[in-house]
């Protein structure tokens, strides 16, 4: 639904907006009209209406906020989104023993943080030139994306990743609804063309077709977000996965940028690199399935596999070593089956000790 703006863009507070969203380390920053999604929110119905949405109950709940920034719930009289991206990734693998395989989005600190800090900022300098504001970076009711899309800094590819041209997809987004009215940009179209590498690579088939994901099949739902037991059939497409999934970006040409060693840094003000990979990863994996909440605590603080918590962190770790398939973790899976306080955890070891028996006799 398009309307008509109440008052002529400001060209020179947009400037402004721009200026201060780069000079706080955003690598891209676009502007949208704030106006209730169409069609995007009918995209996110149909996902929550298919039950694509598995177990985030939140996301069916706030479904009609998140299509409208005019909500009552967010910011009624707003005018503008401000959409800005902040690339992540980093080219070292992690080192250690047999290490994790970590998403790279969680190699370093919690982007949440981090992403916050910077546009507290924004939104505390619109508020102070009378302008009503909110911030928002992936907890809040806004679809980022679609966003994005709008505001014209990248588009969505068919792995239904926003694809920032020249950087590629390891960015995270994050946006100001505003009140302030702003010139906005024009949104990017597609480029993925006739490419279909990420829909033909994904290990668990969770792409039901071009831009759409059942993320009742996707490792990065099932190894973070899913409790309880994961299904048989998709624990050998886990592969070893024990937080999040990076398949269908790292096969996908935009991402060029990362093979290369060409993403931009960022660098705190104390000089701290918050998505350098964090050397408490560097830890063997069976580590991970023995930890007592201490020792998982001390491992994860301030960064993104916190919010998994320890038990979903074991259960995905016996599956990584059931799919490594190394008799020498037939110990320690075995013990886990036996006396693993938590019983999805001795169910994950239980098939992964199948699993080395299985594949030690074939
Ligand atoms: C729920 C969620 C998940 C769920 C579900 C993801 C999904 N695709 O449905 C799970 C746990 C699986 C997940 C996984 C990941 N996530 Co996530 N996630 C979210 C969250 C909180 C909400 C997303 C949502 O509303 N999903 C519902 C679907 C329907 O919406 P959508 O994916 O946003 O897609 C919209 C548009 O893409 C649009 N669209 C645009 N063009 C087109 C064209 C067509 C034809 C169609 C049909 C749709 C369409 O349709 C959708 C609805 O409008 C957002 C933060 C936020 N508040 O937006 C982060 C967010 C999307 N996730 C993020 C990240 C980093 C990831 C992972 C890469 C992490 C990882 N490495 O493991 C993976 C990527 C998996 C993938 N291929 O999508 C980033 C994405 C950054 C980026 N460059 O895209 C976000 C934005 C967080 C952030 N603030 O940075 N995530
Ligand atoms: S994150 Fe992994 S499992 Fe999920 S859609 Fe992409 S490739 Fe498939
Ligand atoms: S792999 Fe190909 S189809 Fe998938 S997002 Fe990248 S360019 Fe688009």
């Amino acid at each position: 639904m398009d309307r008509e703006p109440t008052e002529t863009p400001d060209v020179v507070l947009t400037a402004q907006v721009k200026a201060r969203a780069l000079d706080l380390g955003f690598a891209k920053v676009g502007i949208a009209r704030a106006e209730p999604l169409a069609p995007e929110g009918d995209w996110l119905r149909s996902y929550v209406e298919e039950g694509r949405h598995a177990s985030m109950q939140w996301l069916a709940d706030t479904a009609e906020v998140r299509a409208d920034p005019t909500h009552a719930r967010m910011v009624p009289r707003a005018r503008s989104v401000i959409v800005v991206a902040l690339p992540y990734a980093r080219t070292e693998p992690p080192s250690g023993p047999s290490p994790a395989r970590i998403a790279r989005y969680a190699q370093g600190r919690d982007y949440h943080n981090v992403v916050r800090r910077r546009l507290r900022k924004l939104e505390k300098w619109l508020r102070g030139l009378g302008h009503d504001s909110r911030w928002s970076v992936d907890a809040r009711p806004v679809l980022e994306r679609a966003w994005a899309v709008r505001a014209g800094i990248g588009f969505v590819g068919k792995n239904c990743c926003l694809i920032v041209p020249g950087i590629g997809s390891h960015v995270f987004l994050g946006t100001v609804i505003t009140t302030a009215e702003l010139v906005v940009d024009e949104p990017m179209p597609s480029r993925c063309g006739r490419c279909t590498l990420c829909l033909d690579a994904c290990p668990t088939r969770a792409f039901v077709g071009p831009n759409e994901l059942d993320a009742r099949r996707c490792i990065s739902y099932l190894t973070i977000e899913h409790d309880g037991p994961i299904a048989s059939e998709l624990r050998e497409g886990m592969g070893e996965w024990l937080f999040g999934c990076d398949v269908c970006q790292d096969v996908c040409p935009f991402n060029g940028a990362l093979a290369a060693g060409r993403m931009p840094r960022l660098v705190d003000d104390d000089d701290v690199e918050p998505f350098a990979p964090d050397p408490r990863h560097a830890r063997a994996v069976s580590e991970a399935l023995t930890m007592d909440d201490e020792a998982f605590a001390a491992w994860t603080a301030s960064t993104p596999l916190s919010r998994s918590g320890r038990v979903r962190i074991a259960r995905n770790a016996a599956i990584v070593l059931g799919n490594r398939g190394e008799r020498r973790h037939l110990p320690v899976l075995q013990e886990a089956a036996r006396s693993h306080d938590d019983e999805t955890v001795r169910d994950a070891a239980a098939w992964a000790v199948e699993e080395l028996r299985r594949r030690g006799e074939s």
